[in-house]
């Protein structure tokens, strides 16, 4: 009997050394210590030896039960600290590696366009000038020949901040400005902000310009016809025409619209071209003396163009977009198509 005990205690010894996971060592523990484990078995079984052999053989089965119970809780430490680090193996992370992209958003499709604009002006040559959105009575109309009871100044088309001070309803001050600073020859472009006291399906209050001007001294509406020619060209594409028709500005003499053969129908007629073939797409013109005489130029010895247009409008024209307001709803269902 002390045999038999001795060879289960050796065998239960042997069985919890080698278990490899906790659950394998819970049934071991059963089968030693549970309800009916072998061991459990013998201590119930101790009333029915003779009394004689009782305390040795209750001593030994105590030994060994504590001793079991020791081994389990040992090797239940060492299984939970090997599952430990075998987790911390597996889930350990490579902070060397990459972040995760955040969508990057995009500029405005009127940004873009202007600058695609900006830089076909470049590459022919013109400088790049900004100037106050914020804009003095004088720049915004006076200097431009444009007199205190056009329409333009009136309090419905324009922003007063005060009696002499305005939000810039174009970008020709900053061509004014530039002419009192500098003597030509002279090719600029002036992008930016302009505002206007006006919203329907054709009109924002606040819109984007971009206006150019060449002066020198034998400088002709043949130079004009040709950068608008190559402005067109790459804008819309090396197949579409351009025409001018007689206008009136009061900063230029003799002014025109100029109109590009239809975008969408090529010319043939279309709901865009109103059935004509044709859409207007910027007001230019040969600047008028009395705007030289006000910036100081040497009378009579200087000539230039000039033109302007709006970058939303071209926009439109371009991606067939019908309604102007899209460009400061921010609905990205919009925006994405860009
Ligand atoms: C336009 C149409 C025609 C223009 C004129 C000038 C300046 F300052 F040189 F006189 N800048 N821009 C001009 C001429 C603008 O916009 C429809």
């Amino acid at each position: 009997m002390i045999e038999e005990l001795r060879s289960i205690a050796s065998l239960a010894e042997e069985e919890i050394q080698s278990t490899e996971t906790l659950n394998a060592l819970t049934s071991v523990k059963a089968k030693y210590l549970g309800k009916k484990g072998l061991i459990t078995e013998r201590i119930r079984s101790l009333r029915s030896l003779p009394p004689e052999k009782r305390p040795e053989y209750g001593r030994l089965l105590n030994q060994i039960k504590n001793r079991i119970e020791e081994l389990l809780k040992e090797r239940e430490g060492y299984l939970k600290e090997a599952d430990l680090d075998r987790r911390l193996k597996a889930e350990s992370f490579d902070v060397t590696l990459p972040g995760f992209c955040i969508p990057f958003g995009h500029l405005h499709p009127a940004t873009r366009m202007l600058n695609e604009i900006i830089d076909i002006f470049v590459s022919l040559g013109f400088s790049v000038m900004e100037g106050p959105e914020v804009e003095l009575d004088y720049y915004n109309f006076e200097a431009l020949n444009i007199p205190k009871d056009h329409p333009a100044r009136d309090m419905q088309d324009t922003f007063y901040i005060s009696d002499d001070v305005v939000l810039r309803t174009h970008t020709s001050p900053v061509q004014v400005r530039v002419m009192e600073k500098h003597t030509p020859p002279l090719s600029v472009v002036a992008p930016g902000k302009v505002y206007r006291c006006d919203a329907d399906i054709s009109h924002i209050p606040m819109f984007h310009q971009i206006e150019g001007f060449m002066v020198d001294e034998h400088i002709t509406m043949g130079d004009l016809r040709g950068v608008l020619e190559v402005f067109a060209h790459e804008v819309f594409g090396p197949q579409t025409a351009i025409r001018f028709r007689p206008s009136y500005f009061p900063f230029t003499e003799p002014s025109a619209e100029v109109d590009i053969s239809c975008v969408l129908c090529n010319g043939s007629g279309c709901r865009v071209c109103k059935n004509s073939g044709w859409v207007e797409v910027l007001g230019a013109g040969m600047i008028n003396p009395r705007v030289f005489e006000m910036a100081g130029y040497e009378p009579g010895r200087y000539t230039g163009f000039a033109f302007g247009m709006g970058v939303e409008r071209i926009t439109m024209l371009k991606y067939g977009i019908s309604d102007i307001r899209l460009f400061l709803e921010n609905d990205k269902r919009f925006l994405e198509q860009f």
